[in-house]
């Protein structure tokens, strides 16, 4: 059994200060760092997700000219109208500064795509396309995953579902991940979902 550390977008956007910071996001840094260090030790890989758009992003509200946070669709899915996030080699899309990059194997991308928002770091989110990371992982016969990172109701969640449909184990590293809360018990709703489709919870 082969295992892998994920690290979900652990971007500034989504920390204090951030457009669409995530209450305490920053506190996950040093989570993935340890967990990250651990993996590294054993020889085992760790993988890093940026949420990666085009300036005009079909999810942003700046965009539908709707206002943030409420729900419309795009593309005839569900859509939550975000604040311009994650853009394409900006400073807002680049890593947390601490967390320590010599640390991560390989960066995979998402949302890419103008037309549809993509949580997951496997699908978008018409399950349409795929990103590189399934067939990445297979090639190395990682089976395993542990999951941590932002925002635990958004992309950790999507993720995690998708790789237990997938067919991997995975473990989620509650206190390395902090949720966007909409709802205020969206966070907690997640990790039950996670925990009923299969997902361990540590
Ligand atoms: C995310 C909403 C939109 C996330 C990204 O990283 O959880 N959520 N884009
Ligand atoms: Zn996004």
């Amino acid at each position: 059994m082969k295992r892998a550390l994920i690290i979900i977008d652990i971007q500034n956007d989504f920390c204090p200060g951030g457009p669409m910071a995530v209450r305490e996001g920053d506190l996950t840094v040093a989570v993935a760092n340890r967990y990250a260090r651990e993996f590294r030790a054993r020889g085992e890989c760790v993988v890093a997700l940026q949420d990666w758009h085009p300036n005009n992003h079909g999810s942003f509200a700046s965009v539908s000219g709707e206002p943030v946070y409420t729900l419309g669709e795009l593309n005839g899915l569900a859509q939550i109208w975000w604040p311009d996030h994650g853009i394409q080699g900006s400073v807002g899309a680049d890593f947390h500064p601490d967390l320590d990059r010599t640390l991560i194997d390989a960066v995979f991308h998402k949302g890419e795509d103008v037309d549809v928002d993509s949580y997951s770091a496997f699908f978008d989110n018409g399950h349409r396309r795929k990103t590189e990371l399934d067939r990445w992982l297979r090639e190395r016969d990682i089976s395993h995953l542990v999951v941590l990172g932002l925002a635990t109701d958004y992309c950790v969640k999507y993720s995690v579902l998708d790789a237990l449909e997938l067919g991997y184990q995975v473990e989620v590293v509650e206190e390395g991940c902090r949720g966007v809360n909409l709802n205020p018990e969206d966070s907690a709703i997640a990790i039950e979902q996670m925990r009923n489709q299969g997902a361990i919870i540590i």
